[in-house]
């Protein structure tokens, strides 16, 4: 096809990643910016925060019970990342407004679960634990970046394995050797959406049940191990009383399904998914005599709350006055202090309002463009307004960017450049004109 993606700026016509060559179709959709922080695996840097808070859950998961994957490659199949994981073929996370494309069939992991139908065939362990990065194209603000790093989690037990057949019995054991915590848990068992989160025909309630007190339990055990070091790195200074909450959560390859939930900068930050596993993965993986349970955490998200971080794009940063904070803390935990943020530099916001041409524009299409244009000197963006004309019945929208460095002051020259050369761009890939 000769017809050209909004959604870049160049097209190749192969990619190179970590040193294999992918062949680009008109699906392609990664910008250069993403490619270049393909290279950077954050999870594997000695004594970056997304590697040392890796390093902090990894030791709550025993080994060898859990096995550790670093270093699966991001490129995967549309099957790994979606089919496999029971997708609908509607399911709009496939879409390329959402998904980084490579071509028709190959993608940029949106998540680790993309690994889990060849682990649950593979793996010779109960449990695994896969960090890796993921890419996601996604709003602009202070928890949501393009490239993040997650942790995937998985535990199964097999009913022909444990001892006389019993599956209860075996599961309640495991949970009896879970050490116990104190921390306060807001809504321990949300109910359920008997549609959206059905138990699963293979498995009784007793079962599922049980299943998912280990999964939480696992989860609480590894929040409260976190907040254990943040406490810690607080010292005299009282800290707020950790505050955590369940919610019911809906993922095609989990029922039931839940997120954990964490306060923070006084808002509810979710930091991670879980969920029984779908029998059908399992029973595509030739394990049908397993029940498992999975989760997948965002790394930076548990890391902000770890160090105190107040803004996601800083973990990208190669500022010293950023990694310098950080230097000692791998190989000892009792060298691990909260952020202390470089000067604050003031933000700037303007706006910039269009009309839609002829073709629809996806949100994440604007987030897009201003991340290329603009890097990482915006903090966020938000939909000010939007309306449609009462005759000519053209549809306008309102943007407000908010600019603002996390390491230096920017002048009003510099931010009115980024601005102008963002609409201008807005224009050329989206076909906006604007108001
Ligand atoms: C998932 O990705 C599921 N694969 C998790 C899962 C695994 C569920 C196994 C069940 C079983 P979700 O899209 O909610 O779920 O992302 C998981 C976590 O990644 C979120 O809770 C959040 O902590 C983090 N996250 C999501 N989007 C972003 C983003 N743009 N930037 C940073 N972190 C993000
Ligand atoms: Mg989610």
């Amino acid at each position: 096809s000769t017809e050209t993606s909004p959604l870049t700026t160049s097209k190749p016509e192969t990619i190179t990643i970590n040193n294999k060559t992918y062949q680009t179709d008109n699906w392609f959709n990664v910008s250069s910016t993403v490619l270049s922080l393909t290279s950077r695996k954050l999870h594997l840097q000695k004594d970056h925060p997304v590697q040392i808070t890796r390093q902090i859950i990894e030791s709550v998961f025993p080994n060898p019970t859990y096995k550790i994957y670093n270093e699966f490659d991001p490129v995967v199949s549309t099957h790994e990342n979606f089919d496999s994981l029971g997708f609908p073929p509607d399911h709009p996370g496939r879409a390329k407004t959402d998904t980084y494309y490579i071509n028709s069939s190959t993608l940029l992991r949106t998540h680790t679960s993309a690994h889990e139908a060849q682990l649950f065939r593979d793996s010779a362990s109960p449990g695994y634990l896969i960090s890796a990065d993921v890419y996601r194209r996604d709003e602009v603000d202070r928890s949501h970046y393009p490239v993040f790093h997650q942790m995937e989690g998985a535990r199964v037990w097999d009913r022909t394995k444990v001892p006389n057949g019993d599956l209860i019995s075996a599961i309640k054991k495991d949970l009896e050797l879970l050490p116990k915590h104190y921390m306060q848990v807001e809504d321990p068992n949300p109910p359920f959406h008997e549609e959206r989160n059905p138990l699963q025909s293979h498995h009784t309630a007793e079962e599922a049940t049980l299943v998912g007190q280990h999964l939480k339990r696992s989860l609480e055990l590894m929040v409260n191990e976190i907040f254990t070091h943040v406490k810690k790195a607080a010292g005299a200074e009282s800290e707020e009383p950790l505050k955590v909450r369940w919610v019911e959560a809906y993922f095609p390859f989990t029922s039931p399904s839940w997120e954990l939930e964490v306060w923070y900068q006084n808002e509810w930050l979710e930091v991670l998914g879980c969920g029984v596993s779908q029998q059908q993965i399992l029973i595509d993986a030739g394990v049908s005599n397993q029940i498992c349970w999975a989760f997948g955490i965002g790394l930076e998200r548990i890391a902000m709350l770890l160090f105190r971080i107040p803004d996601i794009r800083l973990f990208w940063s190669q500022d010293e006055r950023f990694l310098g904070q950080f230097r000692g803390v791998s190989d000892d935990l009792r060298k691990l202090k909260p952020f202390v943020p470089f000067s604050i530099h003031p933000a700037c916001w303007k706006d910039v309002a269009f009309w839609i041409g002829e073709q629809e524009i996806h949100e994440n299409d604007v987030m897009e463009v201003v991340r290329d244009v603009c890097g990482d000197v915006v903090e966020d963006v938000k939909l000010k307004d939007q309306f449609t004309h009462p005759k000519t019945g053209r549809k306008s929208m309102a943007y407000r960017i908010n600019y603002r460095s996390l390491e230096r002051t920017l002048t009003n020259r510099e931010t009115n450049r980024f601005h102008e050369d963002m609409t201008n761009e807005l224009t050329r890939r989206l076909g906006v004109e604007i108001r």
